[in-house]
């Protein structure tokens, strides 16, 4: 029997406020979808077994290179974050794992595993550092890690990665994301060429000590903190990597890592094309990285990254598996109530996809019929799914509004007091 953080009273009453309403909305949604050949029933259930994990260091209030505002009863470690990620499963039920981040959470492996298996919580992936140094590190990646000219320099990053895969065998994750920080800031700075292959050879020495049955994901960004050039900057190299490094190497969609109006639903078709699409991380941007929560600034585009991901599943595409996780920085909002709500978009996004008419849609297309093809997308994404959202976490023993539920329980006003304010915190603005 796993342990709940919210009283289980509290999420039923909550809960029992809002059934009746819902019971109607889910048998109108139902009928509506049944004129359409669809069967509210078998959505819901997809939904339901659709799952996102929740990085670690979105639990704190983040930051801006500006300033970091520090949040109400913030967790001091990963131990709380541990109970945050607890919370936001207990509500929503579509975050059963949570992301480590080393060294932000370094911490006794077996503790780590006690903490988490408490709340029925698993690990995600690992996720590596090499963008910052670390208290105790003896040389530093100022002017980068896997790609420094310094061959010391690059031997401690692999070194690094492969603590993380240390740490995630004992503690039964699966995979290893690498993001690096490398590039340059003036033209001249670097030899694109020379770096690119030193990242290369650092990245395959990595690579030939991941177990079999892991993955190894790299995640592309156009820039930042390198301003001029970077070393992974878009989905062409992030490919170009995964098949220099091998069958178990996939690249990752950040969806904040790409130029402004990137058509990146685009990208992840390609990936998905060609085998290399490992998964993603769900946030979203009006500028640059901007960390946003998933869903917030363009929904549709969200819903059309899905309409290839429900394509891809549906035509069982081989090899096709990718990993869902939230990667968002939270700096006005309760980091826990940003990252339910945005597990929730994530879902929506999906269900939304699964109601697209996919048999029109291509009799649309090879018709050259422009205009019904896009309204075969528009009408599934018009659809309020609302009510199969919310049927499948109550089915599931979660929240049917899991903000309203959580603001009931007074968990951050509970942990405020229990949790002093530490300076700094480990808040990530990656
Ligand atoms: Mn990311």
């Amino acid at each position: 029997m796993t342990e709940t953080i919210i009283s289980a009273d509290i999420v039923e009453s909550e809960n029992e406020k809002r059934r009746a309403e819902l019971t109607r909305d889910y048998a109108s949604l139902g009928e509506r979808l049944d004129r359409r050949g669809i069967a509210i029933d078998a959505i819901r259930d997809k939904v339901a077994a659709f799952k996102v994990a929740v990085p670690s260091w979105g639990v704190g209030t983040g930051g801006t290179r500006f300033a970091r505002f520090p949040g109400a009863g913030e967790p001091r470690d990963i131990f709380d974050k541990i109970e945050d990620c607890a919370v936001i499963q207990q509500l929503t039920q579509a975050t059963p794992k949570f992301s480590l981040h080393i060294p932000w959470d370094k911490a006794d492996a077996n503790r780590l595993k006690q903490a988490a298996s408490r709340f029925g919580l698993g690990f995600d992936a690992m996720n590596s550092n090499t963008f910052s140094d670390a208290r105790d590190q003896k040389l530093s990646y100022k002017f980068g890690s896997l790609s420094h000219a310094d061959a010391a320099t690059r031997q401690q990053a692999v070194e690094h990665n492969l603590e993380c895969i240390e740490i995630g065998k004992t503690i039964g994750s699966k995979a290893l994301t690498v993001w690096i920080g490398d590039g340059s800031n003036f033209p001249g700075q670097v030899n694109f060429t020379r770096q690119f292959e030193r990242y290369l050879d650092a990245m395959k020495a990595v690579y030939a000590e991941l177990p079999d049955d892991w993955r190894l994901f790299t995640e592309h960004k156009m820039y930042e903190p390198a301003f001029y050039s970077t070393v992974v900057q878009d989905w062409g190299t992030n490919y170009l990597i995964a098949q220099e490094l091998g069958p178990k190497a996939h690249c990752l969609v950040d969806l904040g890592h790409h130029a402004p109006n990137v058509n990146i639903e685009m990208i992840v078709a390609r990936l998905i094309q060609f085998g290399k699409l490992g998964g993603f991380h769900f946030n979203d941007s009006k500028y640059g990285d901007d960390d946003l929560d998933a869903g917030s600034i363009d929904p549709y585009r969200l819903f059309l990254i899905f309409n290839e991901l429900v394509d891809a599943e549906l035509n069982n595409t081989k090899g096709f598996d990718p990993a869902h996780m939230l990667d968002q920085s939270h700096n006005v909002t309760d980091p826990i109530e940003s990252l339910m709500l945005s597990a929730i978009e994530v879902q929506r996004a999906y269900a939304a996809a699964l109601l697209v008419d996919r048999k029109a849609l291509e009799g649309f297309q090879d018709a050259n019929d422009a205009l019904m093809a896009t309204q075969t997308l528009k009408t599934a994404y018009r659809t309020d799914v609302e009510p199969i959202l919310a049927m499948a976490r109550l089915d599931s023993g979660g929240a049917i509004d899991p903000v309203a539920a959580y603001r009931a329980a007074g968990y951050r006003a509970k942990v405020a007091a229990e949790r002093p304010a530490v300076a700094g915190g480990s808040g990530g603005i990656v």
